[in-house]
């Protein structure tokens, strides 16, 4: 099975049901269906015809639209690889994901094309073509003219990027399987029903927004209300008015919604939502809170990682208690160990390990990154390697993450590895030494800080400009401190926790 026989049923059963519906500027857009799956196909004969075929990866450099849509399911039906690239990544960052995925198409839009100018030539080296999502009807051909390979479930479908502990990202090869195992596991777990509408603001060039908003809403038959981004202002009015059944946020976003919401005195229409979930980072108990006590529900936190697409969750009947992620998924198994990987008791804080279907086939052209990253059991049983700490309640089963045991900066949903921005500064003149950390931060979670040895006078306003040509402004550091010198052991290793508050 792929992922395509998955969204047949919901096309077979209900082709003039509105999957999809897109609202930008007042005006929607809206594919049934059918419209939407007939679109991918013809599209995806045109790509066909273009020598696009079994295994090769498409870059999406492209926001939240239908075209991603189309784009994607075409992709897929080919068996093509989608490689999604964040759209706040800079040149820099672009440039390594193109040269280590090496895509033969990117797709885009216009808006973004200045971006794109300033790659170099050996950065685009892979690509035959650039398409313009304004383009990608003009190359829908007739289906028929496809010949669609055999896709299965082990085969991939997309590479994500993530996780840059050397300070450059890794790709994460996700297949149909893994994809196939969270969307199951969550059309159970949150009771999906074809009569679901999701309003969905999360970019969808990451999991969160991909693979647990967009994949499961087709699954399940019901209708994804796609928006190009967040608003909170946009989004509270949408919910008091009823428009969706389901919505799903980062951390960020409820912050922000919690105080939109303070503000209007007409929040009775949201109790028609069934169910608001979380996740992507910790929310904190004070948003659960004071969610609920402005809105009536109880926010369901979850958790996953893009290696693992989704590993546990708080129930949907049953309590959900902040400050803990629930139990397994089905279908996901957990360990929580210690150093030497031996399992602890119920209660006792150690890493968390996690196998199952949803767990990724590997790296994408690392296979020692992929080695490392799993533990084998007794049984010959993978498992993954989270870098996550947790504790499990002795009583109830429900999981608290407790922080990571690798360095990871989340911020507002989105990750920033301390390595890579260090890596960035230390190339700024003057600098002779970073660190960066992160620091808590009331709307963002945690935001990156900087702690220098530097050259006076360092030229902090150019520094900064630096640093935002470099990489994508969540990465930026927020504040930078001057230090005589960093804190370190006697083997040389940044002491990270000696550094200042
Ligand atoms: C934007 N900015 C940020 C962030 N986002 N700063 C810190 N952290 C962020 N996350 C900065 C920009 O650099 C810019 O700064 C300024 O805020 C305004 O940018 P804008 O794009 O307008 O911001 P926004 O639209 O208000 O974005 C906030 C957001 C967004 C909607 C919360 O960050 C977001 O969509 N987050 C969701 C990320 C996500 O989907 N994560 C899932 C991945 P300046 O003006 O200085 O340039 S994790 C995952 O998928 C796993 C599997 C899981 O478990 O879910
Ligand atoms: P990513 O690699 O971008 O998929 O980010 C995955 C990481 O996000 C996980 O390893 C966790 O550290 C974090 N994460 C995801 N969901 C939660 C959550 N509900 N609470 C705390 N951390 C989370």
């Amino acid at each position: 099975m792929n992922l395509l026989d998955l969204f047949a049923i919901s096309r077979r059963r209900t082709p003039d049901k509105a999957a999809l519906r897109f609202r930008e500027n007042q005006e929607e857009t809206i594919l049934s269906y059918d419209r939407l799956f007939s679109a991918a196909d013809s599209l995806a004969a045109g790509l066909a015809a273009q020598g696009l075929g079994k295994g090769d990866r498409v870059a999406f450099f492209l926001g939240n639209r239908p075209e991603f849509v189309v784009a994607y399911l075409a992709v897929i039906r080919l068996g093509a690889v989608m490689v999604p690239i964040n759209l706040a990544y800079r040149r820099r960052e672009i440039a390594h994901m193109l040269q280590d995925a090496e895509p033969r198409l990117l797709i885009t839009e216009r808006s973004l094309l200045s971006l794109l100018d300033e790659l170099e030539e050996g950065d685009r080296r892979s690509l035959e073509r650039v398409i313009l999502a304004e383009e990608l009807e003009g190359l829908r051909v007739d289906p028929a003219r496809l010949s669609p390979p055999v896709v299965g479930g082990s085969d991939a479908a997309m590479l994500l990027y993530t996780s840059g502990t050397t300070g450059r990202s890794k790709g994460a090869v996700i297949t149909h399987d893994n994809i196939l195992a969270t969307v199951t596991g969550l059309l159970a777990a949150w009771a999906w029903e074809p009569a679901d509408a999701l309003l969905l603001t999360l970019p969808l060039f990451h999991t969160h927004g991909l693979v647990v908003g967009l994949h499961c809403a087709l699954a399940a038959g019901a209708t994804v209300l796609l928006r190009r981004r967040f608003d909170a202002g946009e989004v509270a009015t949408g919910l008091i008015q009823g428009e969706s059944t389901l919505f799903f946020g980062v951390p960020t976003m409820y912050v922000r919604l919690v105080e939109e919401l303070k503000r209007r005195d007409d929040r009775a229409g949201l109790a028609r939502l069934r169910l608001f979930c979380s996740g992507s980072a910790p929310l904190a108990p004070e948003t659960f809170a004071a969610f609920r006590e402005l809105t009536g529900h109880d926010i369901l936190e979850r958790y996953g990682m893009t290696e693992t697409g989704m590993n546990l969750s708080n129930p949907y009947a049953g309590p959900r208690l902040p400050g803990t992620v629930g139990t397994p998924l089905p279908g996901v198994s957990t360990r929580i160990v210690d150093r030497e990987d031996r399992d602890l008791v119920p209660g006792a804080e150690g890493d968390l390990l996690v196998a199952g279907s949803n767990v990724f086939a590997g790296y994408w052209r690392a296979p020692e990154k992929t080695a490392e990253s799993f533990v084998h059991d007794d049984l010959g049983r993978r498992w993954f390697r989270t870098g996550d700490l947790a504790r499990e309640d002795p009583a109830t089963g429900y999981v608290t993450l407790l922080g990571r045991s690798r360095e990871l900066i989340l911020s507002g949903g989105f990750n920033v590895y301390p390595r890579e921005v260090e890596e960035v500064l230390a190339t700024f003149p003057g600098v002779r030494e970073a660190a960066v950390a992160g620091r808590p931060h009331p709307e963002w979670g945690e935001v990156p800080v900087a702690f220098l040895v530097a050259d006076p006078p360092l030229d902090e306003a150019a520094l900064i400009n630096f640093c935002k040509s470099q990489m994508a402004g969540f990465k930026v550091p927020r504040r930078f401190e001057l230090l005589e010198a960093l804190p370190r052991n006697a083997l040389g290793k940044v002491q990270k926790h000696l550094l200042p508050g």
